[in-house]
């Protein structure tokens, strides 16, 4: 009598899940850029994140890929590794993370692995930037900051 409640909660959590996979979200770039700055990146840097995050994860929050050296995978906008970097299904790695934290729409925790990342191995040990950003031209994010500043404007005129 009570296995058929039961079992269309569990169909209903199934399609849940599956239509929460199949809505894979890209970070749209102003949104990253805040991020970045948020994540205390400095201005001067923040297009080369953004290129780098364009080249390794076309912005995808949940991009998972792999297997690759040695059976690890890559996860999310950084495509942050767990050879090294965190661990699959535990807290570990270099970066003491789950990778899986790493394929979520919150990328803030993952900004701080990017620039631990950063400070060891430098921007070179991102495939992305070297092969597409390295000497080359930068994404133009300036448009971000006109936006913010014309809300800034909007606001204090309204105040
Ligand atoms: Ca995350």
């Amino acid at each position: 009598m009570h296995a058929a409640p039961l079992t269309i909660c569990i169909i209903a959590i199934g399609i849940i899940l599956s239509v929460t996979e199949i809505n894979a979200k890209v970070l749209p770039m102003c949104t990253a850029v805040q991020e970045l700055k948020r994540g205390g990146i400095s201005n001067t840097y923040i297009s080369n994140w953004v290129c780098l995050m364009k080249h390794e994860s076309g912005l995808e929050t949940s991009l998972v890929t792999g297997p690759g050296t040695a059976s690890s995978y890559s996860y999310g906008v950084f495509q942050i590794n767990s050879n090294k970097w965190c661990v699959r299904g535990r807290k570990g790695g270099v970066c003491n993370a789950k990778c899986e934290d790493f394929s979520n729409d919150d990328i803030s925790d993952d900004i701080v692995c990017a620039k631990k990342i950063h400070e060891m191995e430098g921007f070179k040990y991102w495939k992305g930037w070297m092969n597409k950003c390295k000497n080359k031209p930068l994404p133009d994010i300036s448009s971000c900051k006109r936006r913010r500043r014309a809300i800034d404007d909007l606001l204090f005129e309204v105040m």
